[in-house]
Parts: structure tokens; sequence; C-alpha cells
């Protein structure tokens, strides 16, 4: 009720509409609307009611909902369901237990801030409210489950492209960041379950720390993260990045599964790549080893030659990668 009531007053945008016309637009009782009307104020919309008159959209509140979404979006099936949350643990974690109800492709769960965040092995993922886009795909891919870490490469690409589009200048740190300026504004946590070599679900999480100020960040992550509005200087539009993001994201990602077309995404990853022609440290459990990253090949691996001239074709997944003296360089 309420999605129909601000859609109403957005066509409405400056003037009053009577709560007499839109119980009469939206055939339900003036109770219903007054009761809509309220929910909206308290989810942020600035809404004058005025006796008589009726009521007037006076401000849109920066918020991640479907609502506000939409009007960015131009896919079939990702995004064209949102699950809005003003909080929760974490979106990947009500986005596998959504998924293994039967939820369908497309499926998205933004919230405007985590409690829960989770990065990579264990690791936490800062997340504060109504600054950064917190949200999880759920994705049923027909694919054999060996092809699944491509996935996350799909999403790096999507996410560098739609800054891209909003003309930031943003790198792929192989495999699952996103940096600017040399530090992170973006994780992503791609999460499967499947068997034998079927697919059930996939959650892919993206973390971006869009308007957080760098006070709102712990040392600890101070010293390896940014945010986009501290690099760029000014706030950035949440809505339009998360639309921007699943545009291409959906572009890319049935290229890949429908026509099993990868290329795209590996030329984005590739000449936005923050490690090729890098010395980088390879870390997996056992072992720190320098090495130079080579090159980013077809089925999106990382090639990297070690000092004795080994080379190494790194599956992401199995190891991570940092700079020999910072983050990336
Ligand atoms: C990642 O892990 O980079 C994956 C992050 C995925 C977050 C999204 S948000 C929506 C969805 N729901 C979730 O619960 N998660 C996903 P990893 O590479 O392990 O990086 C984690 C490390 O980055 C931490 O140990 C911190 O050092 C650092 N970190 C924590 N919060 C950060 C932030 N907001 N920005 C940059 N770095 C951060």
């Amino acid at each position: 009720m309420k999605n129909k009531i601000i859609k109403l007053l957005k066509e409405n945008k400056n003037n009053f509409i009577s709560g007499q016309d839109i119980s009469n637009k939206l055939g339900v009782s003036r109770t219903a609307i007054w009761k809509g009307i309220n929910q909206l104020k308290e989810e942020g919309y600035e809404i004058e009611s005025v006796s008589r008159k009726g009521y007037k959209l006076i401000q849109i509140p920066d918020i991640l909902n479907y609502e506000e979404i939409k009007e960015y979006l131009n896919t079939k099936y990702i995004g064209r369901n949102i699950n809005y949350f003003e909080t929760i643990d974490s979106t990947n974690i009500k986005a596998k237990e959504l998924a293994l109800q039967g939820e369908k492709e497309g499926t998205v769960i933004i919230s405007e801030e985590q409690t829960l965040g989770k990065g990579r092995l264990g690791r936490g993922w800062a997340s504060p409210k109504y600054k950064g886009i917190w949200m999880s795909l759920i994705l049923k891919p027909n694919i054999d489950i060996m092809k699944a870490p491509k996935i996350t490469q799909i999403g790096a690409a999507a996410i560098v492209k739609a800054l891209r589009e909003m003309n930031i200048k943003s790198f792929v740190k192989w495999p699952n960041d996103i940096v600017l300026n040399n530090k992170k504004i973006c994780g992503i946590l791609t999460e499967m379950s499947g068997e034998l070599n079927r697919i059930s679900y996939v959650i892919m999480g993206i973390g971006i720390n869009v308007n957080i100020n760098k006070e709102d960040f712990s040392e600890e992550i101070r010293a390896v993260a940014t945010s986009l509005k501290e690099e760029v200087g000014h706030k950035i539009s949440r809505k339009e990045l998360v639309g921007k993001v699943l545009n291409n994201f959906e572009y890319l990602y049935y290229k890949f599964v429908n026509e099993e077309n990868f290329k795209e995404t590996i030329d984005i990853c590739k000449s936005h790549s923050a490690l090729i022609g890098k010395q980088i440290k390879v870390i997996n459990n056992k072992s720190t080893k320098i090495a130079k990253a080579v090159d980013l090949n077809d089925e999106g691996e990382l090639v990297v030659q070690y000092e004795n001239g080994d080379m190494e074709y790194l599956v992401s997944g199995e190891v991570s990668t940092r700079g020999l003296y910072g983050y990336v360089d």
C-alpha cells in the first residue's frame, strides 16, 4: 500500500493530492491511506499534510527501498524483487535463508546497516547505517559448480563499470575487492551451496563504502579502507549506484550463464586491474610468497610468476593478495 501511495505522491510532486483522491485511485479507505502516510513518514519521507488540501511530498529520503531504486533500474530479473531492511545481522545470512525457502533468482536483500556484516574467512565487515550499500543477490545459475567463482568477478566488473559510469575510476584487486587510490572501497563475499555438480544457490554479497566518513572507520580498518565520498570529495547517490551495479551485473551475468561469454567480464577486470604488472604477496594458509602479477587469463585466474621463475595460476577463493608495502602497492 505505502508503495502505491508514494508513487502517487511522486507523480504529484510539488502539489497537494487529497486523501479522498488517493483513496479513490487506490480503492482503499481513508484510514488505510492515513496509516500508509504515517509509515512513509517513519521511513523518512517528508510529507506535508494540510486539512482540506491533502498531502504533498516535500522530501525523499536517501534510502534504498525498491521504490527509490527502481527509477535507476533497467533490468528484467535482477533487483526486481528487493527485500529492504533498516537493520539486519547480515544480508548474506538473510539471502541464504530465503534461497533455502525457494526464493527465486534475482531477488536482492538490502539493509541500511548490518550488525554482523561478514567478510571472508570469518572476518567482519563494518556496515554503518545509511552510509553504504550492503546488499546480497540470490542467484541460481545452471552452471558447473567449478565455474561459480567466476560470479565474483562478474560482480567486480559490474561494480567498476557502474562507478565508471559515475566518473569514478576504480580498480579490481583480484579476486574480490575494489580499490580506489589504493584503498579498499568495496568487498564481495560470494557463498555457494550445492552438491556434486549442481548448484542450489549462490549468494553474492556486495559491500560498498559510499558516504562513510574517515572517522566512522575503526583505526584498523582506516589503514586499508576508504569511501567514495572521502576520495571524490562529495556525497554519492547510493540509489543510483545500486541501480547501475545491478544493471551491469545482469548484463554480464546472463552473457556468462546463457551464452558462456565471460570475455567482457575479463576485459573489464583486466583493464581495471589493481595488480597486473605489480609485485605482490600471495598469501595462502601455509605461506606468503612474493610474485609478480602477470596477467588475468580467460578463466579469470590470476597468473603470477615467482622469484624463481615458476608460474602459477591462482584460482579465486584459495588465496589472498597484498601489495609489497601496503594494501595494493
Ligand atoms: C570482504 O571480505 O571484502 C567481503 C565483504 C562483503 C561485505 C558484504 S556487505 C553485504 C553482504 N552481507 C554480508 O554480511 N557481507 C556482504 P574480506 O576480503 O575478508 O575483507 C574483510 C576485511 O576488510 C576485514 O577483516 C577488515 O579488515 C576490512 N574491513 C571491514 N569492514 C570494512 C569496510 N567497510 N571497508 C573496507 N574494509 C573493511
